[in-house]
């Protein structure tokens, strides 16, 4: 069975791939979680919880999966795993990690966020991420109810607390609950957030093979109207661009900027090798400064290839020798097709070959140690 061929009616086939308990009309929650959208021949179309197999190692480690072109594919979020929340000072189950229906997070996604990676116990970068979401914070005149270094210590105890060694963490400060209209002085109580979980963008095979993106119409919010730059809850801006890519078959798309520009990836910064020279857009062309961009920028000097930050274009991209996108999420990427054109010889190149290497080794003997001391 296809995911493209099925619909809710097929939930008794879908029935005998999966747990029993997971799949069913009846079962509110889990049949949600069960059926992804339909949308044309994107493989993103049914989700499920199908058995551990040889054909299916995603379902050991319990992931809901798509039936791809490539067999079985983890999407979306594992089902409950125990975790423990961290809400303003205290831990709660993920049952009972709740806000307000009136918090302006969630009203008017008005807060900012943070994406942070534990590898080997450690937190890569820790510091640099409640940097950037000290700025963000700034820059929409939200105060964090925390200082730098209780934001640091209350993530890493998040970690202990999960138990976790390698994963994904999110820290979330919202407005905090407030009145029925968008001004943000009648909100009280900003909600200091962090969850300990796991996150896997993208398969194995991907970093081997490299990764086939479009460019998408939807273009990059204008810095003057909601700078990209701020790491905000309101992301409906790479959603659509994602929603785009994914409509078209596509995991991951190129954002424009008003000027038509290249600016960077949904959720990752993006890199050309031209003639032995690294390039990545400018900050100023709508690009998140990424923090993995930070990092393998400093990568590449070390590996002697300087990186310089010109305006780009797709014709720049198209006739790159090597391209690679950078993301906390995603890791450094290959990508060896940008709109049908062809990067390279159509394989990662070796600069970029070297570059996941070293950044994987880099995550292993650097960041913030998660046990105690
Ligand atoms: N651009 C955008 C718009 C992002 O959201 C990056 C670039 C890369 O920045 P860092 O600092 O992570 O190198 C991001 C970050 C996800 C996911 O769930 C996305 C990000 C990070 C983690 C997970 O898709 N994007």
């Amino acid at each position: 069975l296809r995911g493209e061929q099925l619909e809710r009616r097929d939930l008794a086939a879908l029935r005998e791939l999966g747990e029993p308990d997971d799949v069913g009309e009846d079962n509110g929650g889990q049949a949600a979680r069960m059926l992804w959208c339909i949308h044309g021949n994107c493989p993103r179309t049914v989700a499920a919880w199908p058995s551990a197999s040889k054909q299916n190692p995603a379902g050991k480690r319990g992931f809901p999966c798509v039936l791809a072109k490539r067999g079985w594919v983890p999407v979306g979020f594992p089902p409950l795993l125990g975790m423990k929340v961290y809400i303003n000072g205290k831990f709660y189950s993920e049952q009972n990690a709740k806000v307000s229906v009136f918090d302006h997070g969630l009203l008017y996604g008005d807060g900012v966020f943070e994406g942070i990676r534990a590898y080997h116990g450690r937190l890569f970068k820790l510091k640099e991420h409640i940097d950037r979401l000290f700025c963000s914070a700034k820059a929409i005149l939200l105060d964090l109810p925390m200082t730098h270094a209780e934001l640091m210590e209350a993530t890493l105890e998040t970690c202990r607390r999960n138990k976790l060694n390698d994963g994904y963490i999110r820290l979330v400060v919202t407005r905090g609950r407030g009145t029925l209209g968008l001004n943000p002085n009648r909100c009280s109580d900003p909600q200091v957030i962090i969850i300990a979980g796991k996150i896997q963008l993208y398969p194995p095979s991907l970093y081997k093979k490299g990764m086939e993106i479009v460019t998408v119409a939807t273009t990059r919010n204008h810095h003057n109207a909601l700078n990209p730059a701020i790491k905000s809850l309101n992301y409906l801006n790479n959603i659509m661009a994602k929603i785009e890519a994914n409509i078209a078959g596509y995991e991951e798309a190129i954002m424009l900027n008003t000027e038509g520009y290249v600016a960077e990836c949904t959720g990752d910064n993006i890199f050309i090798l031209k003639d032995g020279r690294m390039f990545t857009p400018p900050l100023s062309s709508g690009a998140l400064h990424g923090i993995t961009r930070g990092t393998a920028i400093d990568l590449l000097a070390e590996l002697g290839v300087p990186t310089s930050e010109p305006n780009m274009t797709r014709y720049d991209l198209f006739n790159a020798d090597e391209c690679f996108l950078t993301g906390t999420g995603a890791e450094i990427v290959p990508v060896v097709k940008i709109d049908q054109r062809v990067i390279g010889n159509g394989k990662p190149g070796p600069v970029t070959k070297k570059m996941v290497k070293a950044y994987h080794e880099l995550t292993k003997v650097s960041g913030e140690r998660i046990a105690k001391r």
